[in-house]
Order: structure tokens, then C-alpha cells, then sequence
């Protein structure tokens, strides 16, 4: 054994615990360990059955994905669990907490499960780009057959120990202590003279054709352009033709294909960096405030959706509406959004209840605020509004409050300074809808204090959100990258490419909208007010799409007016293409004296990255963002960015930065005002390194 692994001897059942915190991952000395106590059980005649625990909070998390890349060292994980299951007496393991992967994987090599009441079980695989690689695709459907295995692996998902018991992955749903739980069991099953059950030994499930040809189906559009979720299912069918070992083969096979992919190094990349944006040495041992009552100014939909992101999570919501009509309306729409979590199974109807009638309340003077111990305003988008808002916040809020804009651009530095306790603003920039999306950028102004800053990435974890530290700009990270890459296609339209060839093309790289559809989506009003804002200060050589305002002073706002770049028509998905678009823009260039040009979908896509790739270098290099990683994290989690791509800054470092810069030094050929190589760029490509050499930064 290794001393993650401890064996002894309890009544007659040999107890094999695996403690390798935080998650008990599987790595080899894990690994060794398992083997090695099934050799002693084995061996040991007092030992009557055997029970497998995890230590801790979870059973066991899977293989070591800190492993992946390197060269594995035996035992492999599929020989463990085939060790396992070669036990000559019962081999029981008792679920809590987690067993995913390789965990489920483990336990499916053992004879008998025990599920304990809150565990979720499940072969998330495909979410890291790979397929259960130690026989999951080969056991789990011999114990539930291939519809629900369909269910399970191509998804990624987990299920509960409850539904675990239905499906028969677990024979016994326990509650209490897994290890007392297991051992009555193990017990149980020696008093009744059970042999071991080894599930390779099942026959093969029946080849449920309907249920795969559904899978295939679904998995083709659903994370379009995933290829592992795909293969999962190709090695799920072999289970239905091969026995074990076979199949265990091809199952290798196949994992080994996965393991070689670029997807599978982006997904991994983005399950390491979503939980690094946090580890920042501004924070690094800083005790966050104590939030429990926060208060939201402003209830259209940005501030309804705040609280409803605050109140989901137990935070207690005090709403500020300038009168008791648009409360009303605040308390109507946050309803709404209720109505959806219950809908979506996150939120019980009682629980809903019981917000809108004890947690949840709403007033039009600031006084109601003055025990809160956090307000965040979602106001109009003016920076005098804002400096009168905060003048209130600063009159009746406790001291020690924290006082936050969810600004999507205006300078926090700004609204810090217009009130008397600048260190204790802070800007949390949500992504609309509040409750839906993942990101918030946290942004932290000159004198933000740093347990403030923490308090924020604290409060972003209450409320299942992913922070990310952003400095003060225009845009702070996402929003100032995202203009210059918008900027980039119309260019292109400019140039000669359509609004919807360069959809299409955008689409295509695994973006789920291209930059028009996605105007029509959040309403081309937006546009043009941000264009008129940046009109005083504009460069006189950028270009303005006035295509873009003609169809604003059209009216044709988006799917909000039915009309904008496409045509939406009731009860169609998606929108239609506009031939009258399409004349507007070609009378721009006719203005502009442009002979257009073609564009292939490769150069539509390569420039629009350039430019994304190009910006984001400069908000790393001036410190809006600490990291590329944060860059990266920023674009899987608020723009929809491919996340089997791991991020714009991780897809750069994989096409090669030095092809990248020599696009942009060729496009500034022919505009040099718009294309400017980063310096940031240009030194990594001079020191040949990427940008993930740049991601431990402390
Ligand atoms: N390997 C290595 N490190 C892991 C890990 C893993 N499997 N899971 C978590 N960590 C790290 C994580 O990076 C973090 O590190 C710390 O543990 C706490 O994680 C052959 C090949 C288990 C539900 O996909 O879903 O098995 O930031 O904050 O919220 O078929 O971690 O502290 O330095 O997430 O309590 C399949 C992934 C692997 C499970 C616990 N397994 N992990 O959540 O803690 S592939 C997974 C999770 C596989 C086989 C294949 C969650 C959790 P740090 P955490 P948590």
C-alpha cells in the first residue's frame, strides 16, 4: 500500500481507504495502492469481502488530470479496475459526495455499490475533451444498459445516488456514515454467501440502435464541434458487440485518439484556469467582509436579474426604485425569474415563496439600505446618474459597506472619487441575464481596497459565479476586446464580405453567433449609442459602419423591433437575410470608394481572431488583466467563446503566435491605424514564447 491507501481489517472485511485530498484523485501512487491492497485481500483468508471508501467529502474524483500529457505509470487506471473486479471474494465500495470518472469507473470494477444520499455519480470525460478511458463505456451500460448509459456519458453528466439506485448503478442508497453504511453491507453480503459480481462478466447490453442514432443526433448540434462526445458513443455501441476485454480495447483505442486531440488540451486548460482567476496575490490570505444583506439600486433587467442572482443564493435583497410603480415592476420581473429557476429544477416553489415574502423587498428611499452590508446599482448608464446614486449610497450606508457599480464601462476611478470612502467602491461588472451567466468581471479601482476585492470574489463564489479581476478602462476586459474584434468584421463587410458570410463563418470556428446575429440579439441600439459616445474622441482615420446607423435611424433595432441585420418573422427560429442590408452596405462602400472583395471563411476567421488576440495582448501587457488565463476565462464564460478551444489566448499559443503577428503586421500593411501588433505579442514572439508561459505570474 501507500499511505494514500490504508488497509485493515474491521470484523472480517478488509477496509481499503483512498485519502489523497482535496479530491482523492486517482493518481498513481493512488493507483498502486488500490492494487496492492486487492493483492493482500486476496491473500488473506480472514478477509471475508472487501470495502473501498474514499476519505473525506467525496468518494474518489476521478483520474489525476495534472497527470494528463505525461507518460502513465503503472498500474494504469483500466488495469486497476480490472484488478478489482478479478477479486476472488466481494468487493463492496461506498459512495459519498463524488464519484466521477475514473471514481465511477473504480466502482464499477467493485461487485456491489453502496450510494450515500447526496452523492452525484457520474463519467464527465467528454467535458475534458476525452471518453471514460477505464472501462466506463464498457461496464456502464452492461449494468444499465445503453439507453441510460446514453444518458450519462456523451453528456458528461452525473446523476444522483437516488437515480442512481433506479438505474441499478448503485444496488443500496444509504444515508450517515459511508463507511458504516458499507460495512453493513459488505456484511450483508457475506452473511448471505454472495460471490463476487464482476460486471464485465454481464453480457453484452442489447444494441439499442434507436437510442444510439438519438444520441448521435443530439450530440451533432448540441456543443457543435466537440468530437469526444461523439466517439464516447462509438465506444459505448462497441459494448453492445464486444466482450470486455475487446471492448476495454477499443474503449483504449479510442481514449488514446481523444488524448491527442487540441480539444481535449483546451478543455483541460479551462477546468484549470476557471479555478485560478481567484489565486491573485492582492487577495492571497485577505479575509473577504461579511455580506448577508445587499442592496440593489435600479430593477430593469440588469438590477432585477443582480437581485435574483443574490436572492437564489440566500442573500438577503433590499431593491431601490424611484417609485413604488417601477418596484412593483422590479418585483414582477424578478418573480418571472424565479418562476424560470423553479422551472429549471434549481429552486424548490417554496423556497421561491419564501424569498418574495421574507428575503426579498423593495423601497424607494435609500434609508432602507443603511444596514445593508453591500449595494450594487445598475442604473442608468450616465455618469451623472451614477454620481448622484453613489452620493446616496455614501449618505446612509453603514461604514465598512461596500459600495459597487455594475458599470459596463464607465471609470470606477471616477465614481470612487465623487464619494468619501473611495477604497470601499468597487466596480462588479454582471453579464446580462445576471442570473444566467456565469462571468462577473470584478473591477478594482486605484484605491479599492483589498478586502473589499476579496469580498467581491467571495461574494462571486456565494453566488456561483466565476470573478475575474479586470483594471479600469473602456470596456475593462471582455467589453474593450470585444470592440476591436466587432470593429474587425465590419472592416471586413466594408471590404466585401456580407454581414451573414461572416456569421456563418464565426459560427463555424465555434462561436454560437456571429457579431450580427449576436447585434440583432442584444439590440443594435447599443451600438450606436456606444458609437456616438466614442464620436467626440474618434480617430479621423477609424471607420464608422454607417450601414449600422442607417439601420438604427430605420428603426430595425434587432429581434427586439423584428427587424435589424435579418428579418424575424413569428414563430420562426433565426432570422432571415435582408437584401436591404445588404444594399446598405454596399452603398457605404460605394461612399468609402471600395471596390469589395471576396473573403474565404479561413481569412474571415483569421482576422477577426487577430484582432481579438491582438487587444487582449494589450489588456495583459497594460495589467487590465492579470493573466492571459483571465482573458481566457472571460471569453468561456461571458461571450461564448468554443470552450474545446480553452480560450482566444490558449487557441493563439496553439495556431503559433509568430503566424499571428506576421497576419497582423501584413493587415496593418494596408491600415496601419486599426492593426497595431501588441508589443506584448511582437516580445513573446521575439522570445518564442506563448502566452501560457505568462499564466503562473504570482
Ligand atoms: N485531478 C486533479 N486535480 C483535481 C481533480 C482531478 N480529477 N479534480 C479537482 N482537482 C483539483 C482542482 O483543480 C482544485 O485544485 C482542487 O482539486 C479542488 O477542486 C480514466 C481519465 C471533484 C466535484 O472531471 O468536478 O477520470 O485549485 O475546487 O468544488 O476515465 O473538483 O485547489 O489547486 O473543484 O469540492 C474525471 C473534476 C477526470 C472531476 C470537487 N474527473 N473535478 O469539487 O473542488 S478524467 C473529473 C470536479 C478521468 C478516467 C478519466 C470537482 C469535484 P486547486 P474543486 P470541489
Amino acid at each position: 500500500m501507500t499511505d494514500m491507501v490504508t488497509y485493515e481489517l474491521e470484523d472480517g472485511i478488509a477496509v481499503i481507504t483512498v485519502a489523497n485530498p482535496p479530491v482523492n484523485a486517482l493518481g498513481h501512487a493512488v493507483r498502486k495502492g488500490l492494487w496492492d491492497a486487492i493483492d493482500r485481500f486476496n491473500a488473506e483468508p480472514e478477509a471475508k469481502a472487501a470495502l473501498i471508501l474514499g476519505a473525506g467529502k467525496i468518494f474518489l474524483g476521478g483520474a489525476d488530470i495534472s497527470e494528463f500529457g505525461k507518460p502513465p505509470k503503472d498500474p494504469w487506471l483500466p488495469e486497476v479496475c480490472n484488478h478489482i473486479e478479478a477479486a476472488t471474494k466481494p468487493v463492496v465500495c461506498a459512495i459519498q459526495g463524488a464519484a466521477l470518472g475514473g471514481g465511477l469507473e473504480v466502482a464499477l470494477g467493485c461487485h456491489y455499490r453502496v450510494a450515500l444520499k447526496g452523492a452525484k455519480l457520474g463519467l464527465p470525460e467528454v467535458n475534458l475533451g476525452i471518453i471514460p478511458g477505464a472501462g466506463g463505456t464498457q461496464r456502464t451500460p452492461r449494468v444499465i444498459g445503453v439507453k441510460a448509459a446514453l444518458e450519462i456519458i456523451p453528456a458528461g453528466g452525473t446523476v444522483s445516488a437516488e437515480r442512481a439506485v433506479e438505474m441499478g448503478l448503485a444496488d443500496r442508497l444509504a444515508t450517515g456514515d459511508p463507511r458504516a453504511a458499507g460495512l453493513a453491507f459488505a456484511q450483508e453480503l457475506v452473511a448471505e454467501g454472495a460471490a463476487p459480481r464482476p460486471v464485465g462478466q454481464m453480457p453484452c447490453p442489447d444494441h439499442d440502435a434507436e437510442a444510439l442514432a438519438e444520441a448521435r443526433a443530439l450530440w451533432s448540434k448540441k456543443n457543435r464541434g466537440e468530437v469526444a462526445r461523439l466517439a464516447s458513443i462509438d465506444a459505448v455501441e462497441a459494448a453492445t458487440r464486444l466482450e470486455i476485454m475487446p471492448g476495454l480495447e477499443e474503449e483504449r483505442r479510442i481514449f488514446s485518439e481523444m488524448m491527442d486531440t487540441p480539444q481535449r488540451a483546451g478543455l483541460i486548460h479551462a477546468f484549470f484556469i476557471e479555478r485560478k482567476t481567484a489565486k491573485i496575490p492582492e487577495i492571497a490570505g485577505v479575509d473577504p467582509r461579511p455580506v448577508a444583506r445587499i442592496g440593489v439600486i435600479g430593477g430593469g433587467t440588469m438590477g432585477a436579474g443582480i437581485a435574483t442572482a443574490a436572492l437564489t443564493r440566500g442573500l438577503d435583497v433590499t431593491l431601490i426604485e424611484r417609485d413604488d410603480a417601477s418596484a412593483d415592476k422590479a418585483r414582477a420581473t424578478i418573480a418571472k425569474n424565479l418562476d424560470g429557476a423553479v422551472k429549471r429544477g434549481k429552486l424548490g416553489a417554496a423556497q421561491k415563496d419564501a424569498i418574495l415574502s421574507d428575503t426579498f423587498r423593495t423601497a424607494t428611499g435609500y434609508d432602507a439600505l443603511s444596514d445593508s452590508d453591500l449595494a450594487i446599482e445598475a442604473v442608468f448608464e450616465d455618469m451623472d446618474v451614477k454620481k448622484a446614486v453613489f452620493a446616496e449610497l455614501d449618505r446612509v450606508m453603514k461604514p465598512g459597506a461596500i459600495l459597487a457599480t455594475n458599470t459596463s464601462y464607465l471609470d470606477v476611478n471616477e465614481i470612487a472619487a465623487s464619494t468619501s470612502r473611495p477604497a470601499d467602491v468597487i466596480g462588479l461588472h454582471f453579464f446580462s441575464p445576471a442570473h444566467v451567466m456565469k462571468l462577473l468581471e470584478v473591477v478594482v479601482a486605484d484605491k479599492t481596497a483589498n478586502d473589499v476585492t476579496a469580498t467581491a470574489f467571495a461574494l462571486a463564489k456565494t453566488l456561483g459565479k466565476t470573478a475575474v479581476r479586470a483594471g479600469v478602462c473602456d470596456g475593462f476586459i471582455g467589453n474593450r476586446i470585444l470592440a476591436k474584434y466587432r470593429a474587425a468584421a465590419d472592416r471586413m463587410v466594408l471590404q466585401g464580405a456580407s454581414p451573414y458570410q461572416v456569421d456563418r463563418a464565426i459560427k463555424a470556428f465555434g462561436w454560437p453567433m456571429g457579431p450580427y446575429e449576436m447585434g440583432d440579439l442584444a439590440g443594435l441600439d447599443i451600438g450606436y449609442m456606444t458609437r456616438k459616445r466614442k464620436a467626440a474622441t474618434r480617430d479621423p482615420r477609424d471607420i464608422v459602419p454607417s450601414w449600422a446607423d442607417a439601420l438604427y435611424d430605420l428603426g430595425r433595432l434587432g429581434q427586439k423591433t423584428g427587424r435589424g441585420y435579418y428579418i424575424y418573422e413569428e414563430g420562426t427560429r433565426g432570422g432571415k437575410e435582408d437584401p436591404e442590408v445588404e444594399e446598405l452596405v454596399a452603398k457605404a462602400r460605394a461612399e468609402a470608394g471600395i471596390d469589395p472583395r471576396d473573403f474565404t471563411d479561413d481569412e474571415i476567421q483569421r482576422r477577426y481572431m487577430a484582432a481579438l488576440v491582438n487587444e487582449a495582448a494589450d489588456v495583459v501587457e497594460e495589467g487590465i488583466a492579470h493573466r492571459p488565463l483571465d482573458v481566457d476565462v472571460t471569453f468561456l464564460y461571458g461571450y461564448g467563446f468554443p470552450r474545446f478551444r480553452g480560450g482566444p489566448m490558449h487557441w493563439a499559443d496553439h495556431v503559433g503566435l509568430a503566424g499571428l503577428l506576421s497576419d497582423i503586421e501584413d493587415y496593418a500593411q494596408e491600415d496601419d491605424f486599426f492593426w497595431q501588433p501588441s508589443a506584448l505579442l511582437k516580445r513573446l514572439v521575439q522570445d518564442n514564447a506563448t502566452f501560457a508561459s505568462l499564466n503562473d505570474k504570482g
